[in-house]
């Protein structure tokens, strides 16, 4: 076992199932002090213990102190998409902090809607403009990772206009009387080592903390708030708010899912390490690595396990547990190894004992399933053909996940 342990240390990824050796991981149903979770109540407990062992160890502690947001609707387009739907733009402002930019949400409704409906709530990587082709959306002026000549000088140009649209088919995701919700992730906090600076990290939180929170977190935290938000919205059913997220902010996503409650159901899209992966688990990415590559995203704590991932309290299908007993997929993609799709199925599959308690399934026993084969009852997944991306397959999983278990359930 040590010596399984000190290879699953080792920074390179290892994409070899015969090297991956054993590991101890936590159980979701046994408190630190060893007494162990037979009821709802115990979990309630328990869950507590997970979410500040995750906020210590993990992303940092989410400040939880009131907000004062004021949302300012400063576009509605009653005919968007050819008539399709209706399309609002709200800005989140942070009353107490006018040094800190809105949140920019972009929400299409369906229009042949006659009753509030459900929404898929997730954010975007490089601002709204980039989600639809919608010409007059305005271009996100903030800082952008620079991608060739859609993102130059860290700000986005024309040529970003639907430049991901491929990943939110609109069109079907209203067709099928969902709402859509998005926002930039950068409006939070732009995503590189000093963008705390210009994010709500730099006026909430404590940078001098072990246990400050990361741009996880603050992404994260940034999904509640567009929450906030759609709780007021007329057109939107707040009891049903899906929230999704693709890779880093699937790991946002999750986070944000874990801790707040009023989250209807959760999807994570290939978040892997840091996300819905075992970190015990040597493949892929590893936390030693994810920390090198992207310091700003967890808390200074973490960092010091890079190198010693057992000692790490929780481990990644503890998050996934607190999703419990809502509806949760996780979604991977064969070409996607840096991602794990085992340990994301392993992760996702662990959450059973926690389901049970509530008299749900989760996984259901089905084991690590066939490529483009989904598994699972209250929690899914699926493993697709291709890459590293968000596909109409996946969507299609998502909408069936939604309508069988969001749309219709009593809340
Ligand atoms: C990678 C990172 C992954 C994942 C991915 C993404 O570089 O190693 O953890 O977050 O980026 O967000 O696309």
């Amino acid at each position: 076992f040590v010596a399984q342990t000190a290879r699953a240390q080792d920074p390179q990824a290892n994409y070899d199932e015969s090297k991956v050796g054993t590991f101890n991981l936590p159980d979701p149903l046994i408190m630190t002090n060893g007494q162990r979770v037979t009821t709802r109540e115990g979990w309630d407990k328990r869950r507590a213990e997970l979410l500040t062992l995750f906020a210590e160890h993990v992303y940092g502690k989410t400040p939880t102190q009131p907000v004062r947001l004021r949302f300012q609707t400063t576009k509605t387009d009653n005919n968007a998409l050819n008539g399709r739907a209706i399309r609002k733009q709200v800005s989140i402002f942070f009353a107490d902090y006018p040094t800190i930019p809105p949140i920019d949400v972009l929400l299409y409704v369906p229009k042949a809607a006659r009753q509030p409906v459900p929404v898929f709530l997730g954010l975007n990587f490089c601002g709204n403009h980039c989600v639809s082709m919608e010409a007059d959306l305005p271009l996100s002026t903030r800082w952008m990772n620079n991608a060739g000549d859609a993102s130059v000088n860290n700000r986005a140009t024309e040529k970003a206009r639907g430049l991901q649209a491929r990943r939110w088919p609109i069109d079907t995701i209203l067709a099928h009387g969902y709402a859509l919700a998005t926002a930039y992730y950068g409006d939070l906090e732009p995503d590189h080592p000093k963008g705390w600076q210009t994010g709500i990290r730099s006026v909430l939180g404590d940078t001098n903390r072990a246990d400050n929170w990361g741009a996880i977190g603050a992404w994260a935290w940034g999904m509640s708030r567009i929450l906030d938000y759609l709780q007021t919205d007329q057109a939107i059913d707040a009891q049903r708010v899906i929230g999704i997220g693709h890779s880093r902010i699937g790991k946002a996503a999750l986070w944000a899912g874990a801790q707040d409650r009023r989250f209807a159901a959760v999807i994570s899209n290939e978040s892997g390490e840091g996300g819905a992966a075992l970190a015990r688990r040597w493949y892929g990415e590893t936390v030693e690595r994810i920390n090198n590559s992207f310091p700003h995203w967890f808390c200074g704590r973490y960092k010091t396990y890079s190198k010693r991932v057992a000692d790490l309290p929780v481990d990644q299908h503890e998050l996934l547990a607190l999703v419990a007993p809502r509806p949760l997929y996780v979604a991977s993609a064969e070409g996607d190894q840096w991602s794990d799709p085992k340990g994301e199925f392993l992760g996702a599959d662990l959450t059973e004992p926690v389901y049970k308690l509530y008299g749900k399934t989760g996984i259901g026993g089905a084991g690590f399933p066939g490529i483009d084969q989904p598994v699972g009852q209250t929690v899914r997944y699926h493993n697709r053909t291709g890459k590293h991306d968000v596909t109409n397959y996946d969507w299609q999983q998502y909408i069936r996940f939604a309508d069988d278990l969001v749309r219709q359930a009593p809340r």
